[in-house]
């Protein structure tokens, strides 16, 4: 709902055009990471060790797919993810009945036209295909890393 439909297919179409890297750049939603990148160029004499720069809020990545005429969008994504890293898995699709995440088993039913989100946390570690049921397509290939 909040990502309008023309902004996924603009994205969607950068994914083709680029290929298949997997990685996007940081989505729009969820870009909420301070830049620090700067910081560090202070020239002042003693360093000082910030006290408060440790990772407050685990940070969510979404993969989004698009599927169109039964097919993923951009082709087959594989995202490399860590281990306990929460990740929302967003498929917006034309076709199919369900979405089967394999070795999560998390299986959701699919309404063409409206986005499904599932989100889980990456805790097994190992290659994991998505796949839209019925035809039976695959969406993506997640690796987690142990
Ligand atoms: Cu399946």
């Amino acid at each position: 709902m909040r990502v309008p439909v023309m902004l996924v297919a603009v994205v969607a179409g950068a994914l083709a055009l680029s290929g298949c890297g997997g990685d996007t750049a940081a989505s729009p939603e969820t870009a909420t990471e301070p830049t620090t990148t700067e910081a560090a160029t202070s020239t002042t004499t003693t360093t000082t060790t910030a006290p408060t720069t440790t990772t407050a809020a685990p940070r969510t990545r979404t993969i989004t797919v698009v599927v169109k005429g039964g097919r993923p969008q951009g082709g087959i994504q594989r995202p490399t993810l860590d281990k306990g890293e929460k990740v929302v898995l967003v498929v917006k699709t034309d076709a199919g009945e369900a979405v089967h995440l394999h070795g999560y088993n998390i299986e959701k039913p699919v309404t063409p036209g409206t986005p499904l989100r599932i989100p889980f946390t990456a805790e097994l570690p190992g290659r994991f295909e998505l796949e839209l049921h019925h035809p039976d397509v695959v969406l993506a290939v997640l690796e987690v890393k142990p």
